[in-house]
């Protein structure tokens, strides 16, 4: 599918009421969910990101686009989820403390679900207590996300308290690599959200 301009601008800019009338139309009109997802919206938030980064737009302006895409994500996510068949396994995923970034961990959350796992949503900013009960709670694995290089020693934290015990670690986020996942003892790590059902998996096995 060609990449939807006027849906890419519109979360730029940050017109949340604009974002939702273009998905529902999008969605209307028959086009691929994922598609709209992978094509159109997460793309602009990297040119967001990028744009940030040249010191051409400025905190604010990165809120009111996040605001923006969430509307938009709000109408995929039910459309992504599963068919309601038997939950594959029990997992659960989080924002480490002191990261407050949730659209990427939002994203994972929904392709999890979508995939058939039985998904529970942490929030972010979570510290070792939180992530503690959802393994109390029965919790397979773990997927921890980050998105600030400064929050990403968090992840070390929570491997080394959970090692030894009987629950996966997966790690991910914009600046995670396969290289820190393995530094820091993880089970694995995932680029994006797609890489992520196939990570679960992967550790399951
Ligand atoms: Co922030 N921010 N931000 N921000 N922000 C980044 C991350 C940054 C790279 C921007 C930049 O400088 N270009 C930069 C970090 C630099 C660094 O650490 N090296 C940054 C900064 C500096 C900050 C603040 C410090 C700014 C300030 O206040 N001065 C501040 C920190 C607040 C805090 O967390 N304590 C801050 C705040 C914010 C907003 C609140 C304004 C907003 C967040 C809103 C929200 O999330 N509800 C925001 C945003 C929107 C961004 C950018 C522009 C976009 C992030 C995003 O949503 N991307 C981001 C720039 C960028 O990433 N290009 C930036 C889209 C999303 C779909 O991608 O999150 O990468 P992503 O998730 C992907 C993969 O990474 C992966 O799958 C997802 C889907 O494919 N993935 C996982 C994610 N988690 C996973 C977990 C897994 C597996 C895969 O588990 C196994």
């Amino acid at each position: 599918m060609a990449k939807n301009e006027e849906l890419f601008n519109a979360i730029i800019k940050g017109k949340r009421k604009d974002v939702s009338v273009l998905v529902q139309t999008a969605v209307d009109s028959g086009a691929n969910v994922a598609e709209i997802l992978m094509e159109s919206m997460i793309p602009a938030m990297r040119e967001i990101g990028d744009r940030f980064s040249r010191n051409e737009v400025y905190v604010p302006e990165m809120l009111i686009a996040a605001r923006a895409m969430q509307a938009g994500l709000d109408i995929v996510e039910p459309l992504l989820a599963g068919t309601g068949h038997e939950p594959l396994a029990r997992v659960a995923i989080g924002t480490v403390k002191g990261d407050l970034h949730d659209i990427g961990k939002n994203l994972v959350a929904m392709m999890l679900k979508g995939a058939g796992y039985d998904v529970t949503d942490l929030g972010v900013d979570c510290d070792i207590a939180k992530y503690e009960e959802a393994v109390n709670n029965g919790t397979q694995v773990l997927l921890l996300s980050a998105l600030l290089t400064t929050t990403m020693p968090a992840m070390k934290e929570v491997t080394e308290h959970f090692k030894g015990k009987d629950v996966k670690i997966l790690i991910g986020g914009a600046p995670i690599t396969q290289e820190y996942a393995d530094e820091i003892g993880a089970d694995g790590y995932a680029g994006d959200a797609n890489q992520a059902v196939g990570a679960v998996e992967k550790v399951l096995a």
